[in-house]
């Protein structure tokens, strides 16, 4: 098991709840996961997101790795009410 990776935009100074990738991150922080950010830029082609596209099959953020190393996105209200319900399809320590 490895610690939980959230993939996310780099706009981490933007701590609107408009900005998806925030929202995630508030959610596991009010959670108590312990997480490493990864970051991408916020380009909008499927090549830019090369490495999204690779890791998830789409290039939006965010996108968390979970600690068994299962790939997870969702639209990210789903996600947080995934988090915060206990439904997540792995593990988050
Ligand atoms: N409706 C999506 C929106 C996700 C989204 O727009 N994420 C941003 C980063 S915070 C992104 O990947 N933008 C890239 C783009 O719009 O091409 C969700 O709620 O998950």
């Amino acid at each position: 098991m490895t610690k939980v990776r959230l993939h996310r935009c780099s706009y981490t100074f933007l701590h609107v709840d408009a900005d998806a990738c925030s929202r995630l991150q508030k959610a596991l922080d009010e959670q108590g996961v312990d997480y490493e950010v990864v970051k991408h830029g916020f380009g909008k082609s499927q090549r830019s997101r090369a490495e999204v596209v690779r890791l998830s099959g789409q290039k939006y953020l965010p996108v968390l790795e979970l600690a068994d190393g299962t790939v997870y996105r969702e639209e990210t209200d789903d996600m947080v009410t995934k988090l915060t319900t206990g439904q997540l399809p792995g593990p988050t320590s």
